[in-house]
């Protein structure tokens, strides 16, 4: 695992470097869910890639960029799911960005996550590491070495509100969750990145991202294996959760590397809200 974690920090190192050259044209190619690629979001999916392919311990990749499983070490013990530059249209608005990584075994499924990853690209640079015990925030100096900085432990309650998706596609017991919570203490915060905004909730202590199933979208458009997963184990681990409205995101059913789920994450008492809403 240590391993892993090395070459996830060089490629935040490489990732950086790509961001600050500030090329954020579209390139001609589509992702396999449809977005048009930026040609950040290649540049550093092709820095990850050959990051990892280094590694012995590794046995498969696949990236949110790409449509296909690339085979490492038949031998190697772990399996990885990255989001190169989650939010990667936001970097012509100078936003916050991030990468995200899901580290599984056996198999690529919410069940067998061992740990994740993800890097915050704000102002600071940060990593999370989750290895199901603890989640360890970490801050990039300017020699580029990356410090630990505290434990992350949530809250049973927070303040913050951050509602995903189209509003005019919300389905009703969605549209009177929110705004049963806007009318109790809750307050608006929502960038457009699930990075930052899953971070921000984190960092606080508590509230609740939600990116439901709509009208327009009945499954969501978050990716399991590449966000929804990953940040459900950090939010489980930090002492939240994670549901698709129903139960534990982690024990939801992979049928696709690119399957998308409604998600909702938060400190306990927003998540048990969120099933009392869509009973
Ligand atoms: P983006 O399409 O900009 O890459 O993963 C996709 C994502 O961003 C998340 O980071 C973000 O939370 C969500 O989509 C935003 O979607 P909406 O534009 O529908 O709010």
């Amino acid at each position: 695992m240590n391993e892993i974690l090395e070459a996830i920090k060089q490629s935040t190192i490489e990732i950086k470097n790509i961001i600050i050259k500030g090329d954020t044209d579209k390139s001609e190619q589509q992702n396999s869910t449809g977005d048009t690629q930026l040609k950040l979001d290649i540049a550093s999916d092709v820095v990850i890639e050959r990051n990892f392919k280094k590694l012995n311990c590794v046995k498969q990749i696949v990236s949110e960029e790409q449509d296909h499983i690339v085979d490492i070490n038949e031998n190697g013990k772990y399996l990885i799911a990255y989001d190169p530059l989650d939010g990667s249209s936001l970097v012509d608005v100078n936003l916050s960005v991030g990468s995200i990584y899901g580290i599984y075994e056996n198999d690529f499924t919410g069940e067998n996550i061992v740990a994740s990853v993800y890097v915050v690209f704000g102002p600071r640079v940060e990593m999370i590491v989750c290895d199901g015990n603890s989640v360890k925030l970490y801050r990039m100096n300017s020699l580029k070495e990356f410090n630990y900085i505290q434990d992350l432990v949530m809250q049973e309650k927070g303040t913050i509100n951050s509602p995903g998706s189209t509003q005019q596609c919300w389905y009703d017991e969605h549209r009177t969750m929110i705004n049963n919570m806007f009318s109790d203490d809750y307050q608006l915060s929502y960038s457009g990145g699930m990075v930052p905004d899953l971070h921000h909730i984190l960092l606080r202590g508590g509230g609740l991202f939600s990116y439901p199933g709509a009208s327009d979208k009945p499954k969501g458009k978050l990716r399991q294996l590449f966000e929804v997963f990953p940040f459900a184990h950090v939010f489980e681990t930090a002492g939240g959760g994670a549901t698709d409205g129903k139960g534990r995101v982690l024990e939801i059913e992979t049928k696709h590397i690119h399957d998308t789920s409604p998600c909702f994450f938060g400190s306990n008492l927003e998540i048990n809200r969120v099933i009392e809403a869509y009973k």
